[in-house]
């Protein structure tokens, strides 16, 4: 008999045909009754495959009592509570390295976007206002201070492609890295010195809204925010008055702190580019990224020791 799972979000058609072909999935997130779904499923999953962004609400794992592993799909797992899913024997994997480029080159994308205005470039084009009209200049990209916060896989992948821009860097980190690029102590230390502000740590409590009205004021009115990681750590409200008073000259952003929804304030801002969470979303990486969640999964349930677990 195959295991049932429960399937938190969309995710790519390959990915659902091998996980229906290996499993029997529940798709929680097309139940119109989750309470009624759940009484009539919950005894019998043993498996959640979820996105990094949603991972598993601590009230749901509660309800599975069968639950022997949470499988993410994404590097991130701040939205899974692994001090419970330990204390349970709850297993958790996630997909580290695959996306660790991909995640990277949207960072520098997002940079020359914001310095270079590509997007307002484009509206220009699209909307017939070229040759005349009042496109404002942008920033020089290279030879430009970088700063980044967070100095794992993801922030040493960006850094490695700012160094081709000629870049100055510094990072700041809040656990020890060997690194020959420069320490620049405190976040907010970091923040002075930087023309841009790269966030690419970690969410974790510790880092919630680490990202604040102070770091912004450090920043200062020539500043750019950019940030690929969560949007819990940068408190949006302090951003967007920053953005709004001129305190900061702009932002890049792939992340939200309440995702899909993004503020209005937000939206009507021309000094801000946007993307939709889509770091990792390309062809190849979202398909090492299946590979690696199936892997994990297999692994599992063979009784076998799991390529990148967590817990
Ligand atoms: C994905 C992510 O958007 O890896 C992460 O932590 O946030 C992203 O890569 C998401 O997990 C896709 O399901």
């Amino acid at each position: 008999m195959t295991a049932n799972i429960l399937q938190l979000c969309p995710l790519m058609p390959a990915l659902e045909k091998a996980l229906s072909e290996r499993f029997t999935v529940h798709r929680f997130f097309e139940a119109a009754d989750p309470d009624a779904f759940l009484g009539e499923h919950a005894e019998r999953l043993r498996g959640v495959v979820t996105g990094g962004h949603i991972g598993i609400p601590t009230e749901l794992a509660a309800r599975l009592p069968a639950l022997e592993i949470v499988a993410i799909n994404g590097v991130g797992f701040d939205k899974v509570d692994l001090l419970e899913a330990k204390r349970r024997g709850v297993r958790v994997s996630n997909t580290p390295d695959v996306l660790t480029e991909d995640v990277a080159d949207l960072a520098i994308g997002l940079i020359i976007s914001a310095l270079r205005q590509i997007p307002r470039g484009d509206a220009h084009v699209r909307a017939g206002r070229w040759p005349s009209g009042d496109l404002a200049l942008g920033s020089k990209v290279s030879r430009r201070r970088y700063g980044i916060f967070g100095f794992g896989r993801i922030g040493q992948a960006i850094a490695r492609r700012l160094e081709g821009f000629d870049a100055e860097l510094a990072y700041a980190s809040r656990s020890p890295v060997e690194t020959t690029v420069r320490n620049a102590g405190s976040l907010h230390e970091l923040a002075a010195w930087s023309d841009v502000l790269v966030i690419a740590a970690s969410a974790s409590a510790e880092t919630r809204n680490i990202v604040d009205a102070q770091v912004f004021n450090a920043l200062g009115p020539k500043g750019v925010l950019v940030n690929v990681a969560r949007g819990s750590l940068v408190d949006e409200p302090a951003l967007l008055d920053a953005l709004e008073t001129g305190r900061i000259a702009g932002a890049a952003l792939d992340v939200f702190a309440d995702e899909p929804r993004v503020p209005e304030r937000l939206l009507a801002l021309p000094n801000v580019v946007l993307t939709p969470h889509m770091a990792s979303a390309t062809h190849e990486t979202r398909q090492a990224m299946a590979d690696l969640v199936l892997a994990n999964l297999d692994a599992h349930f063979a009784g076998r020791e799991m390529p990148s677990a967590l817990v």
